[in-house]
């Protein structure tokens, strides 16, 4: 089958048995991979309810037709599982060799079922899949997993490995690779941890099956030098991700002291043009030619690779302004293995809760040495606070109790990535709809509303637009699976992908094909999630609590005295739902099931919630 392996790698941690099972052009057609692949497989083969973190969860690595192909950033790869964080469908992308080595190992998909005895590196290797003690990195940092693994099989292998994070189950522990590339930050790392797995290894031999391999490898490698050209002529790549540090402060979106302040006269001391100033090395996915790991020496003199997020959450949200003590908590993070993004607002969150007497302690914001400690009794659930903080932001604020969950700076118990919506409806729209809990990666509205000074509007061209980015970002991106970057960055045509698609497929389809299956996707995440929640409720479709309040806003800047109103956030969440043929509690009609080809599915979750 062209444009696809045509297989599934299955393997059982608990019986240490494996299988390749193939996959029929249909199915292929109907998900095309990545994140479709991983959604439907895990609506089909996880009983409702099952633990996340319990033998019966899956981690699944899965792939896309284009994946590991060069051609222009396609080095990335889709991590999936029940997530520990939310209790929903969770998934992550990560830049990974494992993208192109699975894939000449003759797979699409990895699942990996129950539980190991022992510690253990899977280890692939064309039709071979060994399952090798790993003792003798458990315990150790993500760094030194990866040194033992390259001493052992050089670097061209695919690798993807856990720190101490996900061995002790931290919700949002990440998958981490390469250098400085990390995924998963619904509780991936923690799925792989439960599972006694601190490493996969993939090495493959084979052609990936192509159609038009000649063709695509003309075209690949040119659109890589333009890809490249491009960038040289933005000059995206000098500030990476950073250079948003800036912008967010002059439009009041930057999240400061757990998101109640929106900017801060210090923010220039992290910004993009000191990130580059500081810069010591460039890392990259692999087929990249806009490298956007920007690494720093942190305070103990280490490299750490600052991307925005973990510049915006680890630095002004906890009031920490210099890039070297922020560097030191993002290598902390990579080394552990905890999401960057969730670890910042957890951080901030107990701050705040202490701050306001919900919490019991003394730490403060801007106490970096404080900080560091706290983030390192959480990965290792030391003490009774590292031990709950663990936990996520949701779960510890329930605890402590005093109106704190309002500032715990999650949806659906992820939390929020470094955009303050304050008073930017569409954005936070796009958080309170993401189908794995507050993430930008599915729609990234904000440029749209701020810059087209439509900031004030809860009106139905918002829903509009958080749909269409959802279906690029969310659903192309996802599940074609390569990097969204040269498109948002650099301007990189959208076209380019059915034009890839069918180099490799020979599959004539146009961006309206892949419209379809997006929403299909979503769809299915929906039914995933019904399953998991039974009844719905709208209301998890709201983001945090303390955007609504009209005793949190800013008192000087832009948006002074303004925030969401709730009559208005619910109207346009309406709109998002009747554009998306959902009814009012946010599940997809019979209808939409219908018209996406997921009536089956749909009588499969009927039972948790009924159908309109
Ligand atoms: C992603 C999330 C992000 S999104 C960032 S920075 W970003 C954080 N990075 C972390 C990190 O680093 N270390 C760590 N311990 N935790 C981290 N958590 C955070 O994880 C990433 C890039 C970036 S940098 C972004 S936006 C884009 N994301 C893409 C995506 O999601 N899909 C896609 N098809 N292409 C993308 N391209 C860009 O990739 P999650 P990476 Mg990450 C160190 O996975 O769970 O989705 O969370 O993948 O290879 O590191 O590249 O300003
Ligand atoms: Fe990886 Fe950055 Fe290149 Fe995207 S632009 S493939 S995240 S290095």
């Amino acid at each position: 089958m062209n444009g696809w392996t045509g297989q599934f790698l299955r393997v059982n941690l608990t019986t240490k048995t494996y299988k390749k099972e193939p996959f029929s052009e249909e199915f292929a057609r109907k998900w095309i991979g990545g994140r479709g692949f991983a959604a439907k497989i895990l609506f089909d083969e996880l009983a409702p309810g099952i633990d996340p973190l319990g033998p019966d969860n899956k981690f699944i690595v899965a792939l896309g037709p284009i994946a590991g192909i060069p051609a222009p950033n396609t080095g990335k790869a889709v991590v999936a599982g029940k997530s520990p964080s939310t209790g929903g469908y969770g998934d992550g992308n990560l830049g990974t060799r494992v993208a192109e080595q699975l894939r000449k190992a003759g797979y699409d998909v990895l699942i990996v079922e129950g539980r190991a005895a022992a510690p253990t590196m899977l280890y692939i290797e064309d039709d071979k899949v060994e399952f090798l003690p790993a003792e003798a990195v458990w315990g150790k940092g993500t760094y030194e997993t990866n040194d033992w693994i390259y001493a052992k099989y050089g670097k061209g292998v695919g690798v993807l490995n856990i720190g101490q994070a996900g061995e002790n189950l931290i919700r949002y522990a990440v998958v981490r690779s390469l250098e400085g590339r990390a995924g998963g930050r619904t509780g991936m790392g923690a799925v792989m941890g439960s599972k006694l797995l601190k490493a996969v290894v993939v090495k493959g031999t084979r052609p990936i099956p192509q159609a038009d391999p000649a063709g695509m490898k003309k075209v690949g490698y040119d659109d890589l030098r333009e890809v490249n050209r491009i960038d040289k002529k933005t000059g995206w790549s000098i500030q990476s991700t950073n250079g948003v540090l800036a912008w967010c402060n002059e439009v009041a979106a930057l999240p400061v002291r757990n998101f109640r302040k929106t900017h801060h006269p210090d923010a220039w001391k992290c910004d993009g043009e000191r990130l580059n100033n500081a810069r010591i090395a460039t890392y990259g996915c692999p087929n990249c030619t806009m490298r956007c790991g920007i690494t720093i020496r942190d305070e103990e003199g280490r490299e750490s690779e600052l991307d925005y997020e973990n510049v915006g959450l680890l630095g002004p949200n906890l009031e920490i302004f210099d890039l070297p003590p922020i560097g030191s908590l993002n290598y902390m993070c990579d080394d552990y293995g905890v999401d960057t993004m969730s670890g910042g607002c957890v951080l901030s969150f107990y701050a705040d809760a202490v701050d306001h007497g919900a919490a019991p302690g003394d730490l403060r914001f801007g106490d970096s040495a404080g900080f560091k400690k706290l983030l390192t009794s959480i990965a290792l659930r030391q003490g009774e606070i590292g031990d709950l903080l663990a936990e996520g932001s949701l779960r510890a604020a329930r605890k402590f109790g005093h109106g704190s969950v309002d500032y715990a700076m999650q949806v659906k118990g992820l939390e929020v990535a470094a955009y303050n919506c304050k008073f930017i409806p569409g954005m936070a729209l796009a958080f309170g709809v993401s189908p794995i809990g507050a993430h930008h990666k599915e729609s990234w509205v904000i440029t749209f509303e701020l810059k087209q000074s439509v900031r004030e509007s809860y009106g139905p061209e918002k829903a509009k637009k958080v749909i269409e980015l959802q279906r690029i970002r969310g659903g192309l991106f996802e599940s074609i699976v390569a990097c969204r970057f040269p498109w948002i960055e650099n301007g990189w045509s959208l076209e380019n992908y059915p034009k890839y698609f069918k180099l490799v497929s020979g599959l004539d389809w146009t961006l309206d094909d892949f419209w379809t299956v997006a929403d299909r996707v979503y769809a299915m995440i929906k039914l995933f999630w019904l399953r998991e929640y039974p009844g719905a409720d709208r209301k998890q479709d709201y983001p945090p609590a303390v955007w609504f309040d009209p005793t949190n806003v800013d008192t000087e800047g832009p948006i002074a005295g303004k925030h969401l109103e709730y009559d208005k956030y619910d109207v346009l969440l309406q709109h998002y739902y009747d554009l998306r043929g959902y009814d009012r509690r946010g599940i997809p009609t019979r209808a939409t099931l219908e018209r996406l080809g997921l009536a089956e599915e749909g009588r499969a979750a009927e039972r948790f919630g009924s159908l309109t």
